[in-house]
């Protein structure tokens, strides 16, 4: 047995309640710690964590978290040996996955191929076919500018159809074309957008699912031929493509497809030769799950898939990219329970525009079975310069039902005052007869929010 590798010193490229659950990771492991931050970032609670902290830039993300040279040059001045670039920001650019190896320090994630190759839609698509992972019917590759090829494989997919661009992802650049006599028209205006926007004019084509839910599969793999995953989570509650609430399992799967996909994604990331964490995004629609995409990074909704296995996902990563190999195998991880994740933004809960400013008063729920993943203290004031996000509600419990009461609770007793909210749009939906029920497509929030 080789003795296990330790990362001596994490540099957190990140903000917020990310930057504060990976300090934590590190604290447990007794690795050292550099905080960056940006001008308007002073007062971040990791910041006082942390056993050095760097100045990076003024508040424009641009000029500091998005600041390549700025944040290698301060790795470099404080000696760490590893960054971790959290999610957002810098998580999924392989050219600043490419920079950090190049600069000697490990990238906690992938391989910065790895991470191109899943950035380009089209070639993500590719590689899912080859591994075997179920994907939504369409062009094999993209779609050719030839009309008379692309009214072709319109008719032969069949209508409604959905043209999206390789460089995008996350609902950019996407158009859904329901007439054949719309087809070339719609891939123009999408090709263009695409070449401003990703610099990248390439498009595909898919069959539009019209009902479908998100789910997602959580994976970890070490790059040294280990692979396992950590069941899927339901992301089907979003509104303009921002999650609200998550959930694992995803409720009343058919048991069948759900162990067949989460063992064709564990043979994916095997076949790629995959490092670090990673999730595997599906559609699901009658009974079957369609890849429509992988992200390189840990997500916003990870605690979910913790809650349920009593995995450190945090942990693994940081323990892979000292060169480890994985320190548990399929057979050890038990799915136990159902997990619920409401994501907790500054934001006005009518009109959802942002409400940064100053939170006078903070009070985290508890209890059994709840875990409040938020850099939020009475006295923080929330700034405009980055996404709303302050904090993460999760709960545990050990049916759904269990689960659904705790968040009731938590979401009874947290107060956060001075700034506005969405706390009272999750209280809501907490007591919402279909959610309750489970199972809700991603159009459900949308049409429950238009609908009073
Ligand atoms: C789709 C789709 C229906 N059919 N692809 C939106 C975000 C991006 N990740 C992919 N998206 C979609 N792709 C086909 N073939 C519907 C969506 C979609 C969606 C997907 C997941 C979660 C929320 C969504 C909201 C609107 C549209």
């Amino acid at each position: 047995m080789l003795k296990p590798q330790k990362l001596e010193k994490v540099l957190i490229a990140n903000r917020g309640e990310i930057a504060l659950r990976i300090l934590r990771a590190c604290k447990e492991m007794g690795i050292k710690t550099v905080a960056v931050y940006s001008t308007a970032d002073k007062e971040l609670m990791h910041l006082g964590l942390a056993d050095e902290t760097v100045c990076i830039g003024p508040a424009p993300a641009n000029l500091s978290y998005l600041h390549i040279p700025a944040i290698i040059a301060a790795a470099e001045v404080t000696g760490a040996t590893a960054i971790h670039p959290g999610y957002g920001f810098l998580a999924e650019n392989a050219d600043f996955a490419e920079q950090v190896e190049k600069s000697g320090f490990a990238f906690i994630g992938p391989k910065a191929d790895t991470i191109r190759l899943m950035g380009d839609k089209v070639s993500a698509k590719h590689a899912m076919i080859t591994a075997g992972v179920p994907t939504v019917p369409g062009s094999d590759g993209p779609l050719p500018e030839d009309e008379e090829t692309a009214l072709r494989i319109g008719r032969e997919v069949g209508y409604p159809v959905i043209i999206k661009a390789a460089g995008g992802g996350g609902g950019r650049g996407m158009r859904v074309v329901h007439r054949e006599e719309d087809l070339i028209e719609a891939a123009k205006q999408t090709r263009e957008e695409a070449g401003a926007w990703f610099s990248n004019p390439m498009v595909y084509l898919e069959k539009y699912l019209t009902n479908p839910r998100h789910v997602e599969v959580q994976v970890i793999s070490d790059g040294q031929g280990n692979a396992i995953h950590l069941g899927d989570r339901d992301c089907s509650l979003q509104r303009r493509h921002q999650k609200v609430l998550e959930e694992a399992p995803a409720p009343g799967i058919d048991e069948t497809a759900r162990a067949e996909v989460l063992a064709r994604c564990v043979k994916a990331c095997v076949d790629i030769n995959y490092r670090g964490a990673g999730t595997f995004e599906f559609l699901y629609e009658n009974g079957r799950f369609y890849f429509i995409e992988m992200n390189t990074r840990v997500q916003v909704e990870h605690p979910v898939s913790e809650m349920v296995t009593g995995i450190d996902i945090l942990k693994e990563m940081l323990s892979i990219a000292a060169g480890n190999k994985l320190s548990f195998t399929q057979a050890d991880v038990n799915i136990h329970g159902h997990s619920l994740e409401c994501r907790i933004n500054a934001e006005d809960p009518a009109t959802f525009m942002p409400s940064p400013g100053m939170v006078k008063h903070f009070h985290a729920p508890g209890g059994n079975g709840v875990r409040v993943d938020s850099h939020l203290y009475s006295g923080y004031k929330v700034p405009s310069n980055y996404d709303s996000l302050i904090g993460k509600l999760i709960t545990w419990g050990s049916t759904r039902d269990e689960a659904m009461a705790r968040m009731r609770n938590a979401l009874d007793e947290i107060v956060v005052d001075g700034i506005k909210t969405n706390i009272p749009l999750h209280r809501d939906l907490v007591n919402d007869e279909g959610f309750c029920k489970g199972g809700v497509n991603i159009h459900y929030l949308e049409h429950k929010l238009a609908n009073q």
